[in-house]
């Protein structure tokens, strides 16, 4: 046996069994590259679900994390330090949000915005006490937790976990009148993703956004946009809002804000909604910790300086017309914006996922969603080239 069936064995015996991850045990990345253990390199095309947009062990980010691991790493939020305040002036410019909240986990993100718009909506809008009503989108993703999990349509995150959080009610997503009709004198707030992720990239239609922007503030309704996986350049743009020509009130964002080294989410909100949060109401021991800050705004300098945003537009064009562009009886559609894509399968294909396996043995590693559609989305410094030969390994796979 070698070093990875071994370590393969050892998550089978001992580990819960809530994933089931392609059998290929990495060991060492570098920009959009990964290495197993026995030396093979892929072209990783996940990313860590974006949260690796600036490539892997970006020098930089890692240069910032040596420095200020080495100097402090946690006060928690009793005292102060001194990255905080950078990272909420760097964040503020570059998004132009007015308050700034820091969590670690995305999933934490949507808690606290879910948080803050209720006491909002009693504090400022004079909803009842205890009638809060939030509208999400069917088939969305926003995290695992409780409550969150609650307002799920997927029953494998949902099913067997109740009792579930009340208030909030489901409408299609992609459908404005469905949100118009579900909005009344006790919504607080729209919470949705610019581009539903999970399920499988899928990118509403021109105007919906538009419409959405338009209901929510005329019935004083907080849109909160949830760019966890949208956001930070993955799209083509810094957030997914930009294509629509909308700003949202509130903005979560994850993943990439720390380039996969440290889990770093914050609320970014331009509206008063996080005014309503007073001392002892919400927090985290982690959050907002001079490590994740000193990593955070590295991470952000050089999504920015090195023109990774850019070239998401640039590369996802490129890469989607050259998804586009192959003939193959097995593929039912090709979607993407920027380098947030996805090839969904005819039903007779079999399911994505043995489609995967053979991308691995090429050595381009993407990850199947919903069994009948794989997903690209490799770090946002890939090359033409880069392209060009994971174009070929994917036309070989699929014809
Ligand atoms: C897993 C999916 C992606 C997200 C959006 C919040 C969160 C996520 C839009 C929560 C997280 C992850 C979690 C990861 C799988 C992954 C995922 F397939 F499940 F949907 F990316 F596409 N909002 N998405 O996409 O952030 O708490 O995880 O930091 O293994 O569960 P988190």
């Amino acid at each position: 046996m070698n070093i990875s069936s071994n370590l393969i064995a050892s998550e089978q015996r001992l580990g819960a069994n809530n994933y089931k991850p392609l059998d290929v045990v990495l060991t060492r990345g570098e920009g959009v590259h990964v290495w197993d253990t026995d030396g093979k390199r892929y072209l990783d095309c996940l990313s860590a679900y974006s949260a690796v947009n600036q490539g892997h062990c970006h020098p930089k980010i890692l240069a910032a994390m040596v420095e200020q691991a080495s100097r402090l790493t946690l006060t928690s939020r009793a005292f102060r330090n001194d990255q905080l305040g950078y990272l909420y002036e760097e964040l503020a410019a570059l998004t132009g949000s007015h308050k700034i909240l820091p969590m670690n986990s995305g999933a934490e993100a949507v808690e606290t915005a879910i948080k803050a718009v209720r006491k909002w909506g009693y504090e400022v809008k004079g909803v009842p006490e205890g009638m809060a009503e939030i509208i999400v989108c069917a088939n969305n993703f926003h995290g695992r937790t409780l409550s969150i999990i609650s307002f799920s349509t997927d029953p494998d995150a949902r099913t067997g976990f109740g009792p579930y959080t009340p208030g909030f009610r489901i409408v299609p997503f992609g459908d404005a009148e469905a949100l118009a009709a579900a909005i009344n004198t006790n919504t607080v707030a729209a919470l949705i993703e610019p581009i539903q992720g999970e399920a499988g990239v899928i990118i509403p239609p021109s105007g919906y956004f538009t419409r959405v922007r338009e209901l929510c503030t005329a019935n004083n309704v907080t849109l909160i946009l949830d760019e966890i996986q949208t956001g930070l350049g993955r799209t083509g743009k810094l957030l997914a809002e930009e294509h629509e020509g909308i700003e949202a009130d509130v903005t979560l964002i994850g993943k990439a804000l720390s380039g996969g080294f440290y889990p770093v989410s914050a609320v970014l909100s331009n509206s008063e909604v996080l005014g309503v949060l007073k001392p002892g109401q919400h927090g985290s021991t982690f959050g907002g910790n001079p490590l994740a800050c000193a990593v955070a705004r590295a991470a952000l300098k050089v999504l920015v300086e090195e023109g990774m945003i850019e070239n998401a537009e640039k590369m996802g064009d490129y890469f989607l017309e050259g998804l586009r562009s192959i003939r193959s009886n097995i593929v039912k559609d090709v979607r993407g914006r920027g380098l947030m894509l996805a090839v969904e399968l005819e039903p007779e294909a079999g399911g994505a996922r043995q489609y995967c396996y053979a991308l691995k043995d090429l050595g381009l590693l993407a990850k199947d969603t919903h069994d009948h559609t794989i997903r690209f989305a490799p770090p946002l410094v890939i090359t033409r080239e880069q392209v060009d030969w994971a174009m070929e390994q994917i036309e070989k796979v699929l014809t």
